[in-house]
């Protein structure tokens, strides 16, 4: 079983032991990884300068770029016979991030995974369908593990091959479901057209993460697959799925960090500047306990907030959802968007469905927006009105003028149990 008063300890406790692994954690990379090293001594800090968490704003960050520089082990801090694991995530230019874990990383990665499932309703003897990507991806793997240490059976179905799911979804009979809140749509469409009644299965839970989503998703996914959904967050530079959870008792509150092994920032992404509690900015992740891939101030690129609220059933921080990446914000016309905006203009038009991208083109030299859409089953994609009146939404609700194209149910890819590409850059 996983260790769950870890989970409620007071705040100064928490703190004193963030500071303590702090401690331990800027000794261990200054002495193993050079790349730390040398930061330190450019900034004229020694390790034993660190000695509380308030001290982290004097280190400098690390940037994604850092990992593509020192491909693929380069920030490792254990030589290769202790480390039990390499995970790697794909990115959408050049060579994949490469991410080690000792054993005691993978014990650290599978005690938050299992805290996260049971803060989103799983209890040992449960059944898990798992369908998110097994392999390099730690979507698949990273759940396995948390499931299995907090004692429920686990089918490792990955993602895809959607009729063979519908099959175990009815046979198995899953208590809970982990895939991406596309493919949780995905399935609930299936679903519907297979003519299977969701109520029949024995499904709770849907435990949904590794892209944004929103309160409308959430609701189709819960009314389609007759489920309680919740959120999971993670990244793999920090461990994978499981650095924050919502819980289900309290959905649409923001998810809890697990704080004593991942301390967050939120910082001003002009100024790199920490920003008060409850204030958008860039999240940046210390990893306080990791030994094979140890990371200081990670810049996610994740836009959200922090915040502590009244919660009694944990101490631990909270965070809002993920409005998007930084790095997937579009400045049009000067004017910043996120992808997730559009898609809550969508989700307030009854004849539209969520399923859609951005395609970002050049005319004459400015850059524009043209919206791809799928209508609901039963309306016209050729009627212009609607694609008016949406693109009126848009304008009145963003600021700015779209092109808008109306897709028939289906003709925009659905996911297949990875992350769906919402901006489809033409730029180039
Ligand atoms: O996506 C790990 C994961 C697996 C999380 C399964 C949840 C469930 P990466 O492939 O390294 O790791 O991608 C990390 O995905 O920085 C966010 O931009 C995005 N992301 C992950 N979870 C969420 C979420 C996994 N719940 C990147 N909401 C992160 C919004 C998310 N974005």
């Amino acid at each position: 079983m996983y260790n769950s008063k870890l989970e409620t300890l007071p705040l100064e406790e928490l703190r004193a032991l963030q500071n303590a692994r702090l401690s331990s954690l800027v000794e261990r990379v200054y002495r193993d990884v050079p790349f730390y090293k040398k930061k330190f001594d450019e900034k004229g800090i020694l390790p034993g300068d660190i000695k509380t968490v308030e001290d982290l704003r004097h280190l400098p960050f690390t940037y994604k770029t850092d990992l593509r520089d020192h491909y693929p082990f380069g920030l490792f801090a254990k030589p290769m016979d202790q480390i039990r694991r390499i995970h790697a995530s794909s990115g959408t230019t050049g060579k994949p991030t490469v991410v080690g874990y000792t054993e005691n990383d993978l014990e650290v990665f599978h005690e938050v995974v299992a805290r996260s499932l049971a803060c989103a309703g799983a209890k040992p003897g449960m059944i898990m369908h798992n369908a998110y990507g097994y392999g390099l991806f730690t979507g698949g793997l990273g759940i396995h593990g948390g499931a299995t240490k907090l004692g429920m059976a686990v089918i490792p179905v990955s993602g895809g091959m959607t009729e063979r799911q519908l099959i175990i979804l009815q046979d198995f009979k899953p208590d809970m479901i982990c895939c991406t809140p596309s493919y949780a749509q995905t399935l609930a469409e299936a679903c519907k057209k297979a003519g299977i009644d969701t109520k029949d299965l024995n499904l709770k839970y849907a435990v949904l993460g590794a892209e944004p989503w929103t309160e409308a998703v959430r609701s189709q996914v819960e009314n389609g697959l007759s489920v309680s959904a919740t959120n999971i967050y993670g990244l793999s530079e920090i461990i994978g799925p499981g650095v924050s959870q919502e819980d289900y008792e309290e959905k649409g509150t923001g998810s809890y960090i697990w704080e004593d092994h991942f301390y967050p920032e939120v910082v001003d992404r002009d100024t790199g500047e920490p920003l008060p509690y409850g204030e958008e900015g860039v999240l940046v992740f210390t990893a306080l306990t990791k030994e094979a891939f140890p990371v200081l101030r990670y810049w996610t690129n994740d836009i959200c907030s922090i915040y502590y609220d009244k919660s009694e059933k944990r101490t631990h921080i909270k965070m809002s959802n993920i409005k998007g990446r930084s790095d997937d914000m579009l400045i049009i016309r000067g004017v910043n968007l996120f992808h997730t905006q559009v898609e809550e203009v969508i989700n307030g038009l009854e004849f539209l469905q969520p399923n859609y991208q951005l395609h970002v083109k050049k005319k004459g030299i400015m850059d524009a927006v043209e919206v791809h859409v799928e209508v609901q089953n039963g309306v016209s994609a050729e009627d212009a009105s609607l694609a008016q009146h949406f693109s009126k939404r848009i304008k009145n609700s963003i600021g700015l003028s779209m092109d808008v194209v109306l897709k028939n149910p289906g003709d925009i890819p659905m996911s297949q149990g990875g992350k769906t590409q919402r901006i489809v850059d033409l730029r180039k």
